[in-house]
């Protein structure tokens, strides 16, 4: 692939399967196409086969769902942890929701960024404070905290230069996540810090690593969900080899993805196997692509069942 400078690399990283999609199809030629995949995608990217049960399950939300409206609202701080394995002072972004207080505690979801992206991104993406505050107006959600951390565990940890030359600073996230994040946050917050209390959920690379850590360590997070989860994302097999030990510990495991997103099947991949050993999951396949207004959405659905019975 062309390097390009890192604003058009995560444009096209991000939001590669919506560019995609919207691109009107090329002129007539005689010449036989040399690959089904566009033309500069990244590995792993293909051409979307749909199954019979690839559906949406949950409605389009409606278009305010953002909206900054009249309505408590929490807070939302950037603050820094020691990272014992990467070695530096590392950012992340919490949000405590309106009327946070010492004299209760909260549930946690973390939220893990795409390849491009950084302890910022999903505020960028989704403002899932803003998303959370006007749930909790309607009785949608239960307060929780939401923790947005950088997922390259790398002493750089900017998403600059070849982003996917990082990528196995995304699988070293694992140690960072579970010896330094984790413990920072139930050590500052007043937070539940049991598995039934805490959930991880994440967009592609991030969708991936939530599968990744997530089914690997349900004695921490009994809430997962992967949004077009990405080639990161392990063989489903090795995701979960132990189905039916998994079924009584996992309160949801989410899965979505746009059926405009050519990184589909390593969402259907996980999915088949799910259905096979009859673990119980979400699974979304609606209309978009590889792009915010899917994550956004599927955040906003999740939102309304994680921490509740
Ligand atoms: C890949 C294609 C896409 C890949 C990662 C991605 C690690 C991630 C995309 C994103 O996070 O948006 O081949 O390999």
């Amino acid at each position: 692939m062309k390097l390009t400078t890192l604003p058009a690399l995560a444009a096209m990283v991000c939001c590669l399967g919506g560019a995609h999609a919207q691109t009107p199809p090329p002129p007539p030629t005689d010449k036989k196409p040399v690959s089904s995949e566009p033309k500069g995608a990244a590995p792993g990217f293909t051409a979307v086969k749909l199954n019979a049960d690839d559906v949406q399950n949950f409605p389009e939300p409606p278009a305010d769902i953002a909206a900054n409206r009249e309505v408590p609202h929490g807070k939302l701080e950037m603050v820094e942890y020691e990272s014992k394995s990467v070695g530096t002072k590392r950012k992340l972004q919490v949000y405590t929701p309106p009327g946070y207080t010492t004299d209760k505690k909260y549930p946690v979801l973390y939220l893990l960024h795409g390849i491009g992206g950084d302890e910022t991104e999903w505020q960028r993406f989704a403002t899932p404070g803003t998303l959370l505050d006007n749930l909790l107006a309607a009785s949608k959600a239960v307060p929780m905290i939401i923790v947005m951390p950088n997922g390259r565990a790398q002493k750089n940890d900017r998403a600059e230069g070849n982003v996917f030359a990082s990528a196995p600073a995304f699988a070293a996230f694992e140690e960072d996540l579970l010896g330094s994040v984790v413990p920072f946050i139930d050590g500052k917050y007043s937070a539940l810090t049991d598995a039934d209390h805490r959930g991880l959920a994440g967009l592609s690379m991030g969708g991936g690593q939530s599968l990744n850590f997530g089914l690997s360590h349900l004695d921490r997070f009994a809430w997962i969900g992967g949004f077009s989860s990405a080639p990161n994302t392990k063989p489903a097999a090795k995701l979960l080899p132990d189905a039916a030990a998994a079924k009584s510990k996992i309160k949801l495991l989410w899965l979505s993805c746009g059926n405009k997103d050519g990184l589909l099947h390593i969402s259907q991949d996980v999915h088949a196997y799910l259905k096979e050993k009859g673990v119980a999951h979400v699974w979304n396949v609606d209309s978009h692509a590889h792009d915010p207004t899917e994550w956004k959405n599927n955040l906003w659905h999740f939102m309304q069942k994680v921490f509740q019975p």
